[in-house]
């Protein structure tokens, strides 16, 4: 397969890519946050991707919470309390119903999520899904980058769940640590820090093994994450990409697609 004009390539490149996922053993469905935005999540780049005049990665980083606490806290307030008020779309519909489909086939085959987001949207599809149909929930998604709702000591490094509102009116009401009295930051991953490397090599290893690699709504710019795309494709994975614009990997793709990922997800990933 070649990754031909867009335009024609589109219905016979949704055919195709239909085809080959749905006769995959396994498959690793790599995401970032375009498969959010419809939910009302923003992207990181591009349009509505600035939070008041910052950008992403003038926030994103040990620094700027070293620098300025508040500043970052304020933001991961907001942000926590923006995706707690949005629902999981049409794509982490269907994502979480073909995964949950493979998980009944033979233990070979499977479907592995890995995910760039920290809105934890997959894993309350998953659940929502779980929940319908009376099943216990996988809770298998990656998370490569953490989550909004958990906390990490700045000190002794103790992570907890925590979903309560953020006070960042000042230094002194910002949430601290239990245990040692340090300041907490948010368990995500920040620019320059090092991935959680059991979940890294769990998702490069599902990546090297991968039939087919669907990647949706990610720019593919930050790393290590994007190298999961890359290795998949370099071990001979079919590589399928469904996002609103080109990026570095639509070049590289089998079939890439050029839309909506509500829209997108579901008509390759649903049922006939
Ligand atoms: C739609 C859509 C719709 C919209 N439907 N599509 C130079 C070269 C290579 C690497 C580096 C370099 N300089 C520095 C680095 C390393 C750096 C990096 O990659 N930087 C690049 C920006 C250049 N990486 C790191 O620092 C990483 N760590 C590291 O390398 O550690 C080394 C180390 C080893 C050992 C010890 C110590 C250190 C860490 C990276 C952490 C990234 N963290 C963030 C923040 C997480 C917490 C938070 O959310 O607040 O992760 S940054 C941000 O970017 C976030 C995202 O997960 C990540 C990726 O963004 P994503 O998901 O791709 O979003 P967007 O907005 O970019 O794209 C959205 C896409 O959706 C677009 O393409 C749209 O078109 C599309 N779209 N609507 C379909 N409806
Ligand atoms: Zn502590």
């Amino acid at each position: 397969m070649h990754h031909d004009d867009v335009e024609d390539a589109r219905p016979t490149g949704l055919a195709a890519a239909r085809h080959a996922l749905h006769a995959a053993d396994r498959v690793v469905i790599f995401t970032g946050a375009g498969v959010s935005a419809e939910s009302g999540v923003p992207t990181f780049r591009g349009a509505g991707g600035l939070w008041r005049e910052f950008r992403a990665e003038d926030l994103a980083t040990p620094e700027a919470f070293a620098r300025d606490p508040r500043l970052v806290w304020e933001w991961y307030g907001w942000r926590r309390e923006l995706v707690a008020r949005c629902v999981p779309n049409a794509a982490h519909r269907a994502i979480a119903a073909f995964a949950a489909a493979r998980a009944d086939a033979a233990s070979t085959s499977g479907v592995r999520i890995v995910t760039q987001n920290v809105d934890g949207l997959h894993q309350r599809a998953e659940r929502e899904l779980a929940a319908e149909r009376a099943m216990p929930s996988p809770d298998a998604v990656l998370t490569l980058h953490g989550t909004l709702f958990g906390v990490r000591c700045t000190h002794c490094d103790a992570r907890s769940p925590h979903t309560a509102p953020i006070d960042a009116t000042s230094r002194a009401t910002l949430p601290t640590c239990a245990s040692c009295g340090s300041l907490l930051r948010p368990d995500v991953v920040w620019f320059g820090e090092a991935l959680d490397p059991a979940i890294l090599d769990a998702a490069f290893d599902a990546a090297r093994h991968a039939d087919v690699c669907l990647v949706v709504g990610t720019s593919a710019l930050v790393q290590p994450a994007a190298s999961i795309a890359t290795l998949a494709a370099r071990a001979g994975a079919t590589l399928v990409e469904i996002n609103a614009e080109a990026t570095p990997l639509s070049a590289l793709a089998d079939v890439s697609l050029r839309g909506a990922a509500g829209a997108l997800v579901p008509a390759l990933l649903g049922e006939a």
